[in-house]
């Protein structure tokens, strides 16, 4: 009888922390679903002067079909792109993209040195533990709100992924 209600108490108790991180959820995007969801939203530290900031999360697609984010939106540069770092020759370049694909059931990982959005023309300097506002908007008709921070790129060692997460 003493167990039942101890654990009766603890599956409130998860609710209760479900029911406060849905809430925070929903304070941080302006759609209620989680049919694509952005994990670890981040702009690197650079230079006051840099001519542009790199931004990059992990965009997860849970819908039945492929999607695209197709902009970003943000007040305080000149303009956005979306880019993708590809190898030419033996030069790493980046190059601009019309679009980013997130198979469906699946996830697109924008990291330094591969697909990133490019901030650039800052209107302002960017400081360590800012946060950026950004729109990013999709094919499917969804735009979603993202709150990035502004941190030091982690040093990437051999198994970074399982340091990191
Ligand atoms: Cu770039």
């Amino acid at each position: 009888m003493f167990n039942k209600t101890k654990k009766l108490m603890l599956a409130f108790t998860m609710l209760t922390i479900l029911n406060v991180s849905t809430a925070m959820e929903h304070h941080h995007t302006n759609y209620t679903t989680t049919e694509i969801v952005i994990n670890d939203p981040w702009v690197r530290l650079s230079p006051p002067n840099a001519p542009a900031l790199g931004l990059f999360m992990q965009i997860n697609n849970n819908t039945n079909y492929d999607i695209k984010l197709l902009s970003v939106n943000a007040s305080g540069y000149k303009r956005i792109e979306l880019h993708r770092t590809v190898a030419q020759g033996d030069m790493m370049k980046m190059a601009k993209q019309e679009f980013m694909p997130i198979p469906t059931k699946g996830k697109l990982h924008l990291k330094p040195g591969s697909w990133h959005i490019m901030l650039i023309g800052p209107k302002s300097v960017l400081r360590k533990g800012d946060t950026v506002m950004i729109d990013l908007v999709f094919d499917n008709g969804l735009t979603k709100t993202v709150y990035a921070q502004v941190r030091k790129e982690k040093k990437m060692t051999g198994n970074h992924h399982r340091m990191m997460y």
